[in-house]
């Protein structure tokens, strides 16, 4: 039937470009692949510095997240796994109220929830940043001594 041979020919020219890119990029074994992200997201909980450190050790990055496509597949991989609370790579350790990544990539994307970062009061000294599932997984700055499971990144390999 036509519909049948159109369908095969598109699939034997998508073929190629489906293996290729399966060569060319890929994550390590135990890592999710989401688009383009390469990401570990741990069982274990820890206060902000040791998941910091515990991404190094793997070669890694605590996560940033430069879009709202990005922001979205992690949102949902994290409510597929069930998870209440992550780190991610996002603090205002160094300079109050300037909220950096820790790779130092731009800042080009946030989705702090309501009333969060808060600039003045006792929740100013909340200096690292969580996704949260009871905030619908945006953003909110929490206490960096914390335990909460964490979110790695690396690049494409
Ligand atoms: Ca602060
Ligand atoms: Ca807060």
């Amino acid at each position: 039937m036509p519909t049948t041979m159109a369908s095969l020919a598109l699939l034997a020219a998508l073929l190629p470009v489906v293996f290729v890119s399966g060569e060319n990029a890929s994550c390590p074994a135990d890592w999710t692949l989401l688009q383009d992200m390469c990401l570990w997201i741990s069982d274990e909980e820890l206060p902000y510095w040791r998941a910091y450190e515990e991404c190094k050790n793997n070669g890694s990055h605590l996560t940033y997240i430069e879009s709202a496509q990005e922001d979205f597949l992690l949102a949902g991989a994290l409510s597929v796994k069930g998870k209440e609370s992550v780190w991610i790579g996002l603090n205002d350790l160094e300079i109050d109220n300037v909220f950096v990544w820790v790779d130092n990539e731009p800042l080009t994307y946030s989705n702090f929830h309501e009333g969060d970062p808060a600039v003045t009061g006792p929740h100013a000294e909340e200096n690292c940043v969580a996704m949260t599932s009871a905030k619908n997984y945006q953003w909110s700055s929490e206490y960096c001594f914390d335990h909460r499971a964490f979110v790695c990144r690396k690049d494409l390999q």
